[in-house]
């Protein structure tokens, strides 16, 4: 039996020892020795290893103590999360340079779906070639990559050749690549269930498959249908895309409308002060500002400038916010004022070229 097309394309991309890796970057002190980010402290819990420290066993989720132990020259070093999602941010943005069908799973890590891709690549063994390459020249760090038909099977591929390494199973191979898995592999088995399939004698995806649903499902409740259907090399599930966001705003509705522009001043300059602590709080600036004025008769205008770079602080969205709302007089007293920035740097337009559908049926995954 084989599966049969159409297929899609899904990648899966994890960073290698993330949070581990972003410390050797910006410290190059750190590197080639073994590092735990975390851990530190009497209680402290390991949360990532470099892979110097994995030589020694130390492991995310373990405690600092022990890991000490494993390893005596093992480097403590407290996490920055802001530095961790900043290297997200940009990371996300090259994801979309191929596609918009971009699923974040954590930080450090997305399914990304390039059936059909923005620039036109036919194979996705080349796509995520070319995503693994940018990631390092832009962040000087390494990723890693499956690519199979569906999400299941592309988070188990980029786990293969890990570190700096990438998997593809094409479609001809997924059924026999399921069929020698081990069964602690399928999502959702933790200790527990293993420990149960074992008792029933299942160890790897073929003997999963000897199983009928109706069986699987009386010992594993819903999960057993899910068990039935993955080892199958069906797995539906689509990769949700999270939104870019295109503006990020704040306004204010008064008690009482406002007719003085002074008065006005006072809230646009509250507002300022927010919407940058928001934008900092997002990590982007844009380039796009616009001021929305609501009026008592419930008319509303809207007035927008883009200035030639991006900005995110209090006092340059203030000035130009000012601008805008001495651009005119006020048609009538206003009853609610928002200001909001467009044009983030979280967005990238990529002209979509498309090659010869001869030349993509050729070079298939
Ligand atoms: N993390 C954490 N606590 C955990 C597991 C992980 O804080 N129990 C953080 C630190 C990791 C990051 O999340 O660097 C990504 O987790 P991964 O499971 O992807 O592990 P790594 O990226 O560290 O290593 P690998 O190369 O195996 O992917
Ligand atoms: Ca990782
Ligand atoms: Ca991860």
């Amino acid at each position: 039996m084989s599966l049969s097309p159409p297929f899609r394309k899904i990648i899966h991309v994890d960073m290698d020892a993330f949070f581990a890796s972003v410390e050797q970057l910006d410290n190059p002190s750190l590197r080639g020795l073994p590092v735990a980010v975390g851990g530190g402290g009497k209680r402290g819990v390991v949360a990532a290893a470099s892979y110097e420290a994995r030589k020694f066993g130390v492991r995310s989720a373990m405690s600092g103590i022990m890991a000490k132990r494993l390893c005596p020259d093992l480097i403590f070093v407290p996490p920055r999360f802001d530095r961790y999602k900043e290297i997200s941010n940009q990371i996300r943005l090259i994801f979309h340079e191929h596609t918009d069908l971009v699923e974040p799973l954590s930080l450090d890590e997305a399914y990304l779906d390039v059936t059909q891709h923005k620039k036109g690549t036919p194979s996705a063994t080349l796509i995520a070639q070319d995503i693994r390459e940018t990631i390092l020249k832009r962040t000087g760090l390494n990723a890693s990559a499956g690519v199979s038909i569906n999400k299941f099977v592309a988070k188990i591929a980029s786990d293969i050749n890990k570190p700096n390494g990438q998997k593809t199973i094409p479609p001809e191979a997924v059924l026999s690549f399921l069929e020698t898995l081990d069964i602690r592999k399928f999502f959702g088995i933790g200790k527990v269930t293993a420990d149960k399939m074992y008792g029933l004698g299942i160890f790897t995806g073929a003997d999963l498959k000897k199983h009928s649903e109706d069986f699987l499902i009386e010992n594993f409740g819903k999960s057993g249908r899910y068990f039935y259907q993955a080892v199958r090399g069906i797995h539906p599930s689509e990769v949700k895309p999270e939104r870019i966001q295109k503006s990020i705003g704040a306004e204010r509705t008064f008690s009482e409308n406002i007719s003085s522009e002074i008065f006005l001043k006072e809230k646009i300059d509250a507002l300022a002060e927010e919407l940058s602590r928001r934008l900092k709080k997002n990590k982007v600036s844009g380039k796009t500002i616009t001021l929305k004025l609501k009026y008592s008769d419930f008319n509303t205008q809207t007035r927008s400038k883009t200035i030639p770079y991006f900005i995110s602080s209090k006092d340059l969205i203030l000035e130009n916010a000012l601008d805008l709302l001495y651009q005119e007089n006020l048609n009538n007293s206003v009853r609610l004022v928002g200001i909001s920035m467009g044009k983030l740097n979280n967005e990238k337009a990529t002209p979509i070229k498309q090659l010869p559908v001869s030349v993509q049926l050729h070079i298939d995954f």
